[in-house]
């Protein structure tokens, strides 16, 4: 009889010879894999319905042309995508990522996370991801929007309020959500629940936003409590100074931690009196403007070039909120010898398999991103019930269901973790309540 672990190896040798250069995919596939042996000794029927080669292999991956034309008349051409993986709970859902490196493997990855981080949050929404290698950094609105309506003219026939609601990611924010709100809606009809992370004026929710960085430090606010800690005081390092990383500050200032820094692509600000969010909100949304210029009217702050986690002085708290893989098994080392107890990830696979590794040798509490960054998407979804309930509920009404829903995923990955006697690992815990989800309603579906 194949036991648990000769299955598991065997599938992840099968996925590795099908999708040779995938490497973020087959990177965010052996993470989840090195937490699954204990399900399958506990599952035996997940082998003879072999449910790893089912659940690696998205349900449908569209790929299309986006022509559009730039600010001087030249024709340019870009590769959109969305991957549609998993819709064993819900319809597709996950956002929309405009950025030059976009490539099957990325947008794949971020989709097989998708599946998981959604179930978390125990609402109805299952995987998908989607996207184009558009750089949008330099381009005028004019062009901005011209490229958003070609997208858009081709991505409608796929997507719809019960099939597939993508949303926002890396430089697709409200003002790209409403460009292509608006192209679907000459296309098609208005259906408010085709598009989350929209304007407040068209059937967007208030918090939404706000919600990935808020809902990444209510999580990390949970693990902090459950091992008799707090925000206050604390010295906490992010990275990324985009949507994420800004709601990010502002709630961590908030409960009392002290935010020296936030980067870009370029390098990293460094101000020991904490970041100034209305400063920070005005230099990068407002004026589209980089760090270099927030650095040049705070004086207290400085500029580096470089990543964020080459800082060298003491850390307690670190939220990686830039992009996957921007921390390796060398700059988690530091962060360790910097005095960093506490990693919570509002990116997606912001830590490498070397850096996952490295925390778990030093015991370093770790809040992966699919939990910990979980209330984008969670809001998302409370967008959508507002949108067929036809009514807007009020802020504090979204902030406090994000709050549950926060301490509900942490709770569930912490008493998994316990089940299966793997003490304070959250990240098996987390992965393994959110795979034994997916599988079971495969399953009870047939053969799917
Ligand atoms: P934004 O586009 O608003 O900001 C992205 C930030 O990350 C910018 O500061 C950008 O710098 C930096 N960045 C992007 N690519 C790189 C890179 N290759 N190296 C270094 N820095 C980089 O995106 P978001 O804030 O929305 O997304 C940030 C992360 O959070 C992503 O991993 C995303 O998948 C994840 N996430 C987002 C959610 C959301 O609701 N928006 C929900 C859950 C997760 P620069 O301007 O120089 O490019
Ligand atoms: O990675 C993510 O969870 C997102 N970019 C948000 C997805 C969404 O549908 O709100």
């Amino acid at each position: 009889m194949t036991t648990a672990k000769e299955y598991i190896q065997a599938s992840f040798e099968a996925i590795k010879a099908r999708n040779p250069h995938e490497t973020e995919f087959l990177q965010a596939v052996e993470e989840l894999f090195n937490t699954l042996e204990p399900v399958f000794e506990a599952h035996p029927e997940y082998i003879t319905e072999n449910i790893l080669a089912r659940i690696v292999e998205p349900e449908r991956v569209i790929s299309f042309r986006v022509p559009w034309t730039d600010k001087d008349g030249k024709v340019q051409v870009n590769r959109g995508s969305r991957v549609q993986f998993n819709s064993a709970v819900g319809p597709y859902k996950g956002g929309l990522r405009f950025h030059p490196t976009v490539n099957q493997s990325i947008l794949k990855f971020l989709g097989f996370e998708q599946i998981f981080k959604n179930v978390l949050t125990g609402l109805p929404i299952g995987g998908g991801k989607g996207g184009s290698d558009f750089d949008p950094k330099g381009k005028t609105d004019a062009e901005v929007m011209r490229f958003c309506q070609s997208f858009m003219t081709e991505l409608q026939k796929y997507i719809g309020p019960s099939l597939d609601v993508p949303a926002g990611d890396i430089g697709v924010g409200g003002r790209e959500i409403g460009y292509m709100f608006g192209q679907y809606k000459r296309l098609r009809q208005f259906d408010a629940g085709v598009l989350t992370g929209k304007p407040l004026g068209f059937g967007g929710s208030l918090i939404r936003p706000e919600a990935t960085g808020y809902g990444l430090v209510y999580f990390a606010n949970e693990i902090l409590k459950a091992n008799d800690k707090s925000f206050q005081d604390q010295t906490v390092l992010i990275s990324g100074s985009g949507n994420v990383a800004q709601f990010a500050v502002q709630k961590a200032t908030e409960l009392g931690a002290k935010v020296i820094s936030v980067s870009d692509s370029n390098g990293y600000v460094i101000d020991e009196t904490g970041i100034d969010f209305d400063l920070l909100v005005d230099v990068k949304e407002k004026r589209r403007a980089r760090l270099t210029e927030y650095a040049a009217e705070k004086e207290t702050a400085q500029y580096f070039e470089g990543s964020v986690w080459n800082y060298q002085g003491h850390v307690d708290i670190a939220l990686p909120c830039a992009t996957q893989n921007e921390i390796d098994g060398e700059k988690a080392e530091r962060l360790v010898k910097n005095g960093a107890y506490l990693v919570a990830e509002g990116a997606n696979m912001p830590s490498n398999l070397d850096a996952i590794n490295v925390y778990k040798a030093n015991d370093v509490l770790y809040g992966l991103a699919k939990a910990a960054n979980a209330g984008g998407v969670a809001v998302s979804a409370l967008e959508m019930s507002q949108n067929s309930q036809r009514l807007s509920w009020t802020s504090e009404e979204v902030d406090s269901r994000l709050k549950d829903i926060m301490a509900n995923i942490f709770a569930t990955a912490k008493e998994t973790a316990e089940k299966y006697d793997l003490g304070k690992d959250y990240l098996a815990g987390a992965n393994i309540a959110a795979f034994e989800k997916i599988a079971g309603a495969m399953i009870a579906q047939g053969l799917v």
